[in-house]
């Protein structure tokens, strides 16, 4: 039988829409209740009839993001993403903490990370600027993005370029729109899936896979208020704060969590504002998401 390889584009519960190498697209639905296919999996189909695939594997996974849903189980965003585009806007009002949580996710996916400052046409971008040094400082891509400004979206979707990219941030950040600023490859064949965000507020409810003209793809999210990335383990945490990560290697303890254990550097250098104060809270914060039995390594 016929068996090729496909992407999945979106995934809305058991129904999948998939895209071929050669651009095409089609519908897919999966075999057997174990398979639990996300956006951007690269799995193996075979024809069921003319309009219809049947997903009968899920190829191994470069990395995926895991989140928790509205329902607060923890479910798998997406995968194979090789950067991570964290949105942030002066409205609704910015919550640095879901970024940080994000660019520590991000570091575990071993994915680049980008800062994106969108609707930058509002006020309120001073108070950010702030923010956005601390990131650009500790490496992390910043960009200033505005539906007013072609430009601005232009340049980030060149940073894509070929690579496929995630977009993640609160709801009403603007994700979809920024996406629907970028440019669809020019012979794109149907998807099903219109780029159109319409009037207004649009909320996005799955995650879906958009090719660019330039080779790559984003990935818009669904924004859910509040949800962040979920940590397997503390030591995820410890590792996905890089500035926290480089200095953890002069701490007295080699397990040192950086939280009151005696000599160590990492508090050390957040009390001579070598480390953001900002960012050990958030740190800190998201060690708290552990309970003491599991923050051992
Ligand atoms: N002023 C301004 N408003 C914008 C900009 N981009 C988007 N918006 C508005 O922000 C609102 C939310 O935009 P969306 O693109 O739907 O936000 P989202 O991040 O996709 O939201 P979810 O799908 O719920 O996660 C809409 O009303 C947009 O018109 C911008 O650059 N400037
Ligand atoms: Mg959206
Ligand atoms: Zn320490």
């Amino acid at each position: 039988m016929t068996r090729l390889t496909a992407t999945i584009t979106a995934n809305f519960g058991r129904r999948m829409h998939i895209a071929f190498a050669d651009g095409t697209a089609g519908d897919a639905r999966i075999k057997g209740r174990g398979l639990k296919p996300v956006c951007a999996d690269r799995v193996s189909v075979v024809p069921i009839d003319n309009d219809e695939w049947l997903i009968v594997e899920i190829h191994e996974r470069r990395n995926a993001l895991t989140r928790p849903n509205l329902r607060g189980a923890v479910e798998v965003l997406a995968s194979n993403v090789d950067v991570v585009i964290v949105v942030a806007a002066p409205e609704p009002k910015p919550d640095w903490y879901i970024v940080d949580r994000y660019l520590c996710a991000a570091e575990n996916m071993g994915a680049e990370a980008i800062v994106a400052w969108h609707k930058s046409d509002l006020p309120g971008g001073d108070e950010a600027d702030a923010m956005l040094r601390v990131y650009r400082e500790l490496g992390y891509g910043v960009a200033r993005t505005s539906i007013d400004d072609p430009q601005s979206i232009a340049a980030l979707e060149r940073t894509v370029g070929s690579r496929v990219a995630l977009l993640v941030g609160q709801s009403g950040v603007g994700k979809s729109s920024l996406i629907n600023g970028m440019s669809p490859p020019s012979s794109q064949r149907t998807s099903g899936i219109s780029r159109k965000t319409g009037e207004g507020r649009h909320t996005t409810v799955n995650a879906v896979l958009l090719p660019l003209a330039c080779g790559g793809a984003v990935i818009d999210s669904p924004g859910v208020r509040d949800f962040a990335p979920a940590f397997a383990q503390a030591v995820d945490v410890a590792h996905g704060y890089r500035e926290i990560a480089t200095r953890a290697r002069e701490c007295r303890f080699a397990n040192c969590l950086h939280l009151r254990e005696p000599g160590c550097a990492v508090k050390g250098a957040v009390d001579t504002g070598v480390i953001d104060a900002r960012r050990y809270a958030s740190y800190r914060r998201s060690m708290n998401l552990f309970d003491d039995s599991r923050r051992s390594y």
